[in-house]
């Protein structure tokens, strides 16, 4: 049972959710208003926006000044929020078909332009919401609606594509290891700069019932069974393929855009 705390921060009138029974994205919505409550975030001054899908619905949810906008878009519209209001937090949970398909152009972007934002990935290797079509990061051979014979394309590594793009915080969790999501996300928030944490979830709807893994707890053992949290250092890569890595990939410090863009007002305002 969440807190008093935690519930505080839902809209409760909107209950029951339209989530499938044991969907993960619960669990993730769980450790981020656990991060919230933990940092002692006020909801007038917390903004939280997605784009389209079920982990978009999140911020329906969440007692917060939250945006649900149109697919893959919802960094731009972070990005105008944040630019126009710095004082804000700003968090944007997307989904893996949001954030690295139709929305991989405003992901990259966000990621080099470092602006002050807490990118929350919900990675549940499908389309949920559409009916289970393949998005980039489902696993070679892995079968969806649109992949009846098992995926040809090599998937995106969502940590790998942030940190190349040069975002200043990067991290992964599984929904099967709570406590390091909620920890995670709460670095994100207080890291000046651009934080993304990708979180394995499950769609044991329409990735799992394709894919031998029909049940919630299905899922849950395989996120066990199949990660590694703190060897991976250690071992080689031939022996981490396949597996799931937890643990922060960047912590750096960068110039942040915000930063940036009002030095840049000050600098050149006077001459305009
Ligand atoms: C411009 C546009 N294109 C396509 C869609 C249809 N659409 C809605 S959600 C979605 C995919 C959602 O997948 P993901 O982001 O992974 O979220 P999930 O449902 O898996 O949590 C698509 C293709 C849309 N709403 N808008
Ligand atoms: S369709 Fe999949 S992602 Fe959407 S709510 Fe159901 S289990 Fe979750
Ligand atoms: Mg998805």
């Amino acid at each position: 049972m969440p807190s008093p705390e935690v519930l505080g921060w839902l809209r409760q009138r909107f209950f029951p959710h339209i989530w499938c029974p044991g969907c993960g994205h619960g669990i993730i919505m769980h450790a981020l208003l656990r991060a919230l409550v933990d940092l002692e975030k006020k909801k007038e001054k917390t903004v939280i926006a997605s784009g389209i899908g079920c982990s978009s619905r999140m911020p329906g949810y969440i007692d917060a000044c939250t945006m649900h906008t149109t697919h893959g878009r919802s960094l731009a519209f972070a990005t105008g929020v944040k630019l126009a209001n710095p004082e804000l937090t700003v968090i944007d949970v997307m989904g893996d078909g949001d954030c690295t398909a139709i929305g991989g152009n405003h992901f990259i972007h966000a990621c080099r332009r470092n602006i002050d934002i807490t990118a929350v990935i919900m990675n549940n290797n499908i389309y949920g919401m559409t009916g289970g079509q393949a998005s980039p990061t489902t696993p070679v051979g892995a079968y969806a609606t649109t992949a009846p014979y098992g995926v040809l394309d090599v998937p995106f590594d969502i940590c790998k594509l942030a940190v190349g793009a040069g975002a200043s915080y990067v991290a992964r969790a599984t929904i099967a290891h709570p406590l390091p999501v909620e920890k995670y996300i709460k670095t994100a928030i207080s890291k000046k700069g651009f934080a993304v944490v990708e979180v394995m979830t499950h769609c044991h709807t329409q990735f799992g019932r394709k894919n031998k893994r029909p049940r919630p707890i299905d899922n849950i053992n395989f996120f066990k069974d199949n990660s590694i949290m703190y060897k991976a250092a250690t071992m080689p890569p031939e022996q981490l393929e396949g597996k799931i890595v937890i643990c922060e990939f960047a912590n750096v410090e960068l110039p942040e855009y915000v930063e940036q863009y009002l030095n840049l007002i000050e600098r050149v305002g006077g001459n305009s």
